[in-house]
């Protein structure tokens, strides 16, 4: 394969496969991770549940009512994450470039390596396999785009390479929604004007995707195109840190919201002076999701967050909708060195270079 060698791995139904591992007694039943309170939402399901129609964030209620049988089991954070630094550690073993973009998920650039890409992922997984007892799927390409598209081809347990001379026709029949950054609401405005896969994106213009989608459609068009040039980011810099809760009880009032949101804006600044006091602030937002599962996000520009912040933007969200409140979410973005203000800040080192 010419150009770069990339490596997307990503672990199968992560949290119940290590659920099924710990519980062996489950196999072979459909469980589920979370969803089990009144008012809990499914974290991740395992295969046997997938046949239902169960998957990740679908509220409990609606899983047991596909599925009767369900086992609902807790989410045990401290156990996936101790089992995603294991397998992190076999990661490294293979390239120190690696860039994590969950526990379960992680790409690498073997580029490097004079063995075939292939080979490097199928080791990879069987080790995984071996000393885990956890199995794991990868793609395989010349860039992250392409490499994590792959990896959800095979899946589970399998292996797939996109190489460079198959690239256009694969790019040609794939649906625009599995494009990198291409979430429901872009899909249907694409739909909207008659637009289903990324053959039938590349027949715009690159002007006439900005025209539509401003400089993210400059973007789109060399992605749906199967070209990326993001680098593997060995220190992935995280963006922003928030605490959400859901209330056992739906808040009808801003009052109420209001009790609800102090203290988690008390934990969320707590946080933020242990974990992350290196870091500066850009922004503070609030999301609320409601009644009916529709959410909404307010945000705006500061650097001193603190609960007036909050409470204004808490209230400006509530007004959108006036619904009733069944979620909370409350957090900050960081800056980062690419923001233009920063690059102004380091303009007197180079006058002094
Ligand atoms: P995914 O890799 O998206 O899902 P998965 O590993 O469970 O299943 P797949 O075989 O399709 O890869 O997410 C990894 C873990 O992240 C998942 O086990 C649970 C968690 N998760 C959530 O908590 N909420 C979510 O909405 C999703 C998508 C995942
Ligand atoms: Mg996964």
């Amino acid at each position: 394969m010419q150009g770069r060698k990339i490596i997307h791995i990503d672990m199968d139904c992560f949290y119940a496969a290590v659920e099924m591992r710990e519980r062996p007694e489950l196999r072979g039943q459909p469980i589920a991770v979370g969803g089990g309170s009144r008012r809990g939402v499914v974290t991740t399901c395992n295969y046997e549940a997938r046949k239902f129609g169960i998957h990740s964030a679908m509220p409990g209620f609606q899983a047991r009512e596909r599925c009767p049988e369900l086992v609902f089991l807790p989410v045990r954070f401290d156990l996936y994450r101790a089992e995603s630094q294991r397998i992190r550690r076999m990661l490294l073993d293979v390239t120190p470039t690696i860039e994590p973009l969950s526990l379960d998920e992680a790409y690498l650039d073997v580029s490097d390596s004079d063995r075939y890409a292939w080979d490097i992922a199928r080791d990879l997984r069987n080790r995984i396999r071996d000393e885990t007892g956890l199995t794991a799927s990868a793609g395989i390409a010349a860039n992250k785009m392409l490499a994590k598209i792959a990896s959800d081809w095979k899946k589970p347990d399998g292996q797939f390479a996109i190489t460079p001379d198959r690239v256009d026709e694969f790019m040609r029949n794939l649906p625009v929604r599995k494009l990198w950054g291409i979430g429901p609401k872009t899909a249907s405005r694409l739909h909207e004007i008659g637009i289903q896969t990324c053959g039938e994106l590349q027949k715009l213009t690159e002007s006439e995707l900005r025209g539509h989608f401003g400089r993210w459609g400059g973007e789109m068009f060399y992605l749906c195109r199967g070209e990326d040039d993001r680098q593997v980011q060995p220190h992935r810099i995280r963006k922003s840190m928030s605490i959400e809760n859901t209330f056992s009880e739906n808040m009808t009032s801003l009052t109420a919201c209001r009790a609800g949101l102090a203290p988690m804006v008390g934990e969320l600044l707590g946080d933020l002076t242990t974990k992350a006091s290196d870091r500066r602030i850009g922004g503070a937002f609030v999301k609320l999701k409601f009644a009916d599962f529709a959410q909404t996000t307010c945000q705006r520009t500061t650097d001193t967050p603190d609960l007036d912040v909050f409470l204004e933007l808490l209230a400006a969200a509530f007004r959108r909708s006036q619904r009733p409140v069944r979620l909370i979410g409350v957090g900050v973005r960081f800056r980062t060195d690419a923001e233009p203000d920063d690059r102004i800040l380091e303009q007197p080192m180079f006058a002094f270079d």
